[in-house]
């Protein structure tokens, strides 16, 4: 799967360094940080070289904050061949309002699921341009040509458009370690911090997720929040094409399995078992976090001991919880809590041989957490919401003697591919009851097949996999983004169109209306042009040397109105009818339009059943707009109006109705004439020596794809299209055109 890849070095951007400093009397101590990001990339930087078979020196370089760096410090003491730090230093009072304040007083709560907890508070996000910024310029000082720069998570929205501002062809990846949320939870971000974030993202080109859902769900923030065209998992800023796709962290398997076996695993074993004599062990180890259920864990325990009381005395729950924000007042309520509860739980149930839940909170060693692992008969794993959970694929790695059962929570990003363990709702306690009962009385046979399958899965898709994939993925994108910039209009073709133009004495020049000349509205009647536009095409209608066609599905009524006394020629309704400069409107087309009134009928039913929707009634037409819909649902009212439209064409048996679909409105109309069939009757016993043809709908592949080879037909946007060029937008466009007046 590496083979593809190439790259310099690795540039990390997280918010954390892997390590901290802790003071000592003379000097310092470095310690690893935990957490799922640091052993995810540590293990990777510990194996990058000999993974890989691509060129370049393979360093990982890690940007990020250093807890308590000290004053002497320099980053050359831990370089080596293969890894490199650089550290980021914010200010304090900024740190806390940044990440304090709106990455775990907002963005986690708010993409975790709990709203109410979240603080919206403008200083605080202020803060998070901020320290963005200043990670920015920390990145700008170290990267190279050839770096592949990719940011991690929540705390660094908006460090990918920094970067590409600065750096605009570096490679960029961005991966998100927790849930992207539904819209309906984004959209409790005010629109400016919304559209910050999502543009953020953009400037990435890959964005990775945990699921296929937090993907689905950050397409449609982008939808919502920016009205970019996306095409499955491709989105089409102006600039450039970006992915959004799923890549399900892996953990590195061999490592934890392997570690099962070492001495050191099997002596804490060893110790541990003492303490158990023959009691079976269900184990859980989860940072203090309202996202990780913890209190919900305990209620399902103690519905276990009470609905199955043959098991009292014959299991233990050894619940750890590692230390996190207890300076908050939050999750130090919440430590009471769950310390309050185990107290009761245990003076409720204990005897003088036997307590039910043994809890620790700290930190474990990783020999003791891997002995824990493997020892275990059960592993209670039921976060309320986790991106993906580490510990649900750590524990099913150390079942070695695959004795284990995998109690997983529903919620967790894990339990998309971890469906052979118990998969619980961690609100129903009944369930998890059960669940710890199954799992205590399961034959060995299908706790066998149960772990050989996930076992086989998590083995093949390890974190190695996951980081090769998402860089192949990138790669592609980039391909993909070279593949379309091709086409993309540069400064060598603009000057070659404008020389052509000056060379000619024929020219005949189609420019499409709206999302060409003019941006969307709201409502099509609010989509005026505005003067320097109408300056523009003013000044080449008044060369006698050029016939300006503006070619449009408008009406004609709205089309004259824009274009008064000027030379142009106007082309309504998709060629419906046509008006040189001077004369009246002409239509040489006739059509037998009875089946409006049918078909009005049902348009009329699906503004109702879509809400924003709204109908425009032409001459020879009918348009459906869903633009001021919820883009995911319009969609799907759209599948069934194509449908019900089909129904209807059919028991007609007028061959002659077609749909059109374009940006988003769906236009009901005779299939006679299209913007093709009137530009070649405008073009009919005519010579031109120079063809110009501009738009930026589907409905414009109808003039593209009849011109002639030597016509310079421009597409606006990314999307596909059989034009020979593309523009990335309207100004772009409106630029080229100016450039042809001499
Ligand atoms: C995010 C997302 C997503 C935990 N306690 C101890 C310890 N750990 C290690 C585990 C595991 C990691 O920390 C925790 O993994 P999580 O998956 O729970 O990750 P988070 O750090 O919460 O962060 C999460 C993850 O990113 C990866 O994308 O899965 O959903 O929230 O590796 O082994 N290690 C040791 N002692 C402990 O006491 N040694």
């Amino acid at each position: 799967m590496d083979n593809k890849i190439q790259f310099e070095r690795l540039v990390i951007a997280a918010y954390r360094l892997p390590f901290k400093f802790t003071k000592l009397k003379n000097g310092y101590k470095v310690v690893q940080n935990s957490g799922g990001l640091v052993s995810a990339i540590l293990s990777l930087s510990q194996n990058f070289k000999k993974r890989s078979s691509y060129i370049g020196n393979n360093k990982i370089v890690w940007a990020g904050i250093a807890e308590n760096l000290p004053d002497n410090f320099t980053a050359k003491k831990f370089e080596n061949e293969f890894f490199e730090i650089a550290p980021v230093n914010l200010p304090q009072k900024l740190n806390e309002l940044f990440y304090g304040g709106f990455c775990n007083g907002l963005i986690w709560p708010l993409f975790h699921y709990f709203p109410s907890y979240s603080v919206f508070d403008n200083e605080n996000f202020k803060a998070y341009e901020e320290a963005n910024l200043k990670f920015c310029e920390e990145i700008i000082k170290i990267i190279k040509p050839g770096d592949f720069i990719w940011v991690h998570d929540y705390q660094l929205f908006l460090l990918p458009e920094m970067i590409r501002k600065k750096v605009p062809d570096a490679t960029i990846g961005f991966f998100l370690h927790i849930p992207f949320p539904s819209f309906e939870l984004f959209r409790l971000l005010p629109h400016h911090w919304r559209g910050k974030i999502i543009n953020g993202m953009l400037g990435a080109d890959l964005i990775g997720f945990h699921t296929q859902d937090y993907t689905q769900h950050f397409i449609k923030s982008v939808k919502r929040t920016t009205g970019f065209e996306c095409l499955q998992n491709v989105i089409y800023t102006p600039k450039r094409l970006v992915k959004a796709d799923t890549f399900p962290i892996g953990i590195d398997y061999e490592k934890f399995h392997s570690a099962c076996l070492d001495k050191h695993v099997l002596a804490e074993k060893q110790r541990l078992k003492i303490h158990l004599s023959d009691q079976k062990l269900v184990f859980s180890v989860d940072r203090l976090d309202y996202s990780k259920g913890l209190l919900l864990k305990l209620k399902g325990y103690e519905l276990f001991l009470e609905r199955f009381p043959g098991w009292q005395s014959k299991v233990v729950f050894n619940m750890v919880v590692v230390p996190s924000r207890d300076n908050i007042k939050r999750y130090e309520k919440m430590k009471n809590e769950i310390e309050s509860t185990i107290g009761r739980i245990n003076g409720k149930y204990s005897s003088l041989a036997w307590r039910p839940i043994i809890y620790q909170y700290k930190s474990l060693s990783f020999n003791e957490l891997v002995a824990l692992y493997d020892l275990s008969d059960v592993g209670l794993i039921t976060p309320l919401r986790d991106g993906m959970n580490l510990v649900a694929k750590e524990y099913v790695a150390c079942q070695v003697e695959n004795k284990g059962v995998l109690i997983l929570s529903e919620m967790a990003g894990a339990a998309a591919e971890l469906n052979e363990a118990l998969i619980i709702n961690p609100t129903d306690s009944t369930e998890m009851a059960e669940a710890i009962f199954n799992a205590l009385e399961m034959k060995t046979a299908e706790k066998h097949s149960r772990l050989e399958r996930m076992q086989n899965r998590i083995a093949t898709y390890n974190v190695f996999t996951w980081a090769f994939d998402f860089f192949n993925q990138t790669f592609n994108t980039k391909e993909q983004q070279r593949l379309i910039s091709v086409r993309v209009i540069d400064k060598n073709n603009s000057s070659q169109i404008a020389s052509a133009y000056q060379n000619a004495d024929h020219r005949i020049l189609f420019l499409d209306y709206d999302g060409t000349l003019v941006p969307f509205s709201k409502y099509p009647e609010l989509a005026t042009i505005d003067r320097s536009t109408l300056e523009i095409i003013r000044k080449l209608a008044e060369d006698p040397k050029n016939q300006i066609v503006i070619i449009s599905g408008r009406d004609k009524n709205f089309l004259e109105r824009q274009f008064k006394e000027m030379n142009v020629t106007l082309v309504a309704e998709h060629g419906y009818f046509i008006k040189s400069a001077g004369s009246n409107w002409e239509t040489t087309i006739t059509i037998d339009s009875q089946w409006k009134e049918a078909v009005m009928k049902i348009l009329i039913e699906y503004v109702n059943r879509c809400n924003g929707s709204f109908v425009e009634e032409k001459t020879g037409s009918i348009a459906w707009h869903y633009r001021n819909s919820d883009p995911d649902f319009a969609l799907l009212r759209l599948h069934e109006l194509r449908d019900d439209l089909a129904e209807i064409i059919r028991v007609s048996h007028n061959k002659d109705i077609e749909i059109l679909e374009g940006n988003n409105v769906l236009e009901v109309k005779s299939g006679k004439y299209d913007k093709g069939q009137a530009a070649l009757a405008l073009m009919k016993n005519k010579h031109f020596d120079f063809i110009f043809a501009a738009g930026d709908d589907k409905t414009d592949e109808f003039l593209f794809k009849v011109l002639p080879a030597s016509a310079y037909t421009i597409r606006i946007g990314l999307s596909s299209s059989f034009a020979k060029y593309k523009v990335p937008d309207i100004p772009f466009l409106l630029k080229l055109l100016k450039g042809m007046e001499p």
